[in-house]
């Protein structure tokens, strides 16, 4: 089994709805326990101003699905929620992260591990150690100093 963290965004079409619905897909699915789920968190939108906070999440899974293969499967789950891809960092319905794969470093055209935008993003850092506590993002450091150089600190707990 691997340990899989996955970052849960929405701000569309009832946001809390949304995350609550897709923990219960990631623990639906096939060779996958939730292990973990952090609150929920609000933050204002990161990119284009004109849309609506974001309500965001972090699940961690323990899974034997292959990093591509768990890849598909978030995709697949985006989809059921009706998630449109228009501009980059637009609104969307449901947007499903992988953040890590156990200590994975990879680069390719459809995955690139750890996510890359992890280090920047208070709203994926603060939900990270509320259940990871200060883990170390293979090849960029502790998420503790990640998130005391994060650039906007929007982020709040929610429930
Ligand atoms: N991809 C590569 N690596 C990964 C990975 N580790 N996890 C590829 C997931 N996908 C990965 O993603 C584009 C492609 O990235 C995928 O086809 C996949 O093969 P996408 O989700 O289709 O596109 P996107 O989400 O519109 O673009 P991008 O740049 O990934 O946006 P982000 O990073 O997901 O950011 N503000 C707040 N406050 N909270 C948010 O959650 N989210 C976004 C979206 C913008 N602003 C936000 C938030
Ligand atoms: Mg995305």
């Amino acid at each position: 089994m691997s340990r899989a963290w996955i970052g849960l965004g929405s701000n569309l079409d009832a946001p809390r709805r949304q995350i609550e619905g897709a923990f219960a897909e990631l623990e639906a699915l096939p060779g996958t326990r939730l292990e973990g789920r952090s609150s929920l968190y609000s933050s204002s939108p990161m990119g284009p101003a004109d849309q609506p906070d974001y309500v965001n999440a972090v699940a961690l899974l323990e899974t034997d699905l292959a990093p591509l293969v768990l890849l598909d499967a978030l995709q697949a789950i985006e989809a059921q929620h009706g998630r449109v891809r228009e501009r980059r960092w637009g609104p969307r319905t449901l947007d499903l992260d992988l953040l890590l794969y156990d200590e994975r470093v990879m680069a390719t055209p459809r995955l690139t591990l750890p996510h890359p935008g992890i280090g920047e993003r208070d709203f994926v850092l603060l939900p990270l150690m509320e259940i990871a506590g200060d883990i170390e993002i293979p090849g960029r450091g502790r998420a503790s100093r990640l998130l005391a150089q994060c650039p906007a600190r929007t982020v709040r707990r929610i429930e």
